[in-house]
C-alpha cells in the first residue's frame, strides 16, 4: 500500500513540474496573448501617495529639513546620512528659493556642494557636477585659505559662497519621499 501511495505521489509531483515547465516555456504572448512591454519579473510597482516624515518639507520627489545646530560640513553630511538623507543638492532657481524658505532670516546653511577633490570643480555629494548656480559676486574665491564647501543665504543677496569646510553653521538635508 505504501509503495502505491509513493508511486501516486511521485506521479503527481512529475505532473506538476511538467505543467510548470510548460508554462515557463510558453509565455502568454507566444500563445497569442499580449506581448508585455516590460518583463513580468522586472515590472516596477508604483506606489502613490508618498509623503514626508514629520518635520520634513516636500519639494518634488524629495523631502528637505533644516537642522539649526552649528557643525562643520563633514559632520553635517554625516548627520544627514544618519537620518537616511544627504546634504541637499540644487538644480534650479525654484528649488534654491525653496531651500532659502526653510532658513530663518539671514541664517547661512551648508548644502551638498564641494570642490574638495579638485579645486574649482564643484560637485554635489551625489557625484553630479553643478548645473544651476547662484554664486555671489566674486565667489567662489578661496578667500585667504581653501574654501571648499558650499553655504547658501550669504549676504543680503541670499546667494552662494564657498566657505572653509571647518566653519560651523546649520545645514539642509534631503531624502526621497517614503511610500
Ligand atoms: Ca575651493
Ligand atoms: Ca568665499
Amino acid at each position: 500500500m505504501a509503495v502505491i501511495r509513493g508511486l501516486v505521489l511521485l506521479f503527481l509531483v512529475f505532473s506538476l513540474e511538467y505543467a510548470a515547465a510548460k508554462v515557463m516555456c510558453n509565455p502568454p504572448w507566444t500563445r497569442g496573448g499580449p506581448f508585455p512591454t516590460t518583463h513580468p519579473q522586472t515590472r516596477k510597482i508604483t506606489t502613490p501617495a508618498k509623503t514626508c516624515t514629520f518635520g520634513w518639507n516636500r519639494f518634488g520627489a524629495k523631502c528637505y529639513r533644516f537642522f539649526p545646530q552649528a557643525v562643520n560640513w563633514a559632520i553635517a553630511e554625516k548627520t544627514c546620512e544618519n537620518n537616511g538623507a544627504t546634504l541637499a543638492s540644487v538644480r534650479s532657481k525654484v528649488q534654491n528659493d525653496f531651500l532659502l524658505s526653510l532658513l530663518p532670516g539671514s541664517t547661512q546653511a551648508w548644502i551638498g556642494g564641494h570642490d574638495g577633490e579638485v579645486d574649482g570643480q564643484w560637485l554635489w555629494v551625489t557625484g553630479y557636477p553643478f548645473g544651476y548656480t547662484n554664486w555671489c559676486p566674486k565667489e567662489p574665491n578661496n578667500a585667504g585659505r581653501p574654501e571648499n564647501c558650499l553655504e547658501i543665504n550669504w549676504t543680503q543677496n541670499r546667494c552662494w559662497n564657498d566657505a572653509p569646510c571647518s566653519a560651523t553653521i546649520g545645514f539642509i538635508c534631503s531624502k526621497r519621499r517614503r511610500s
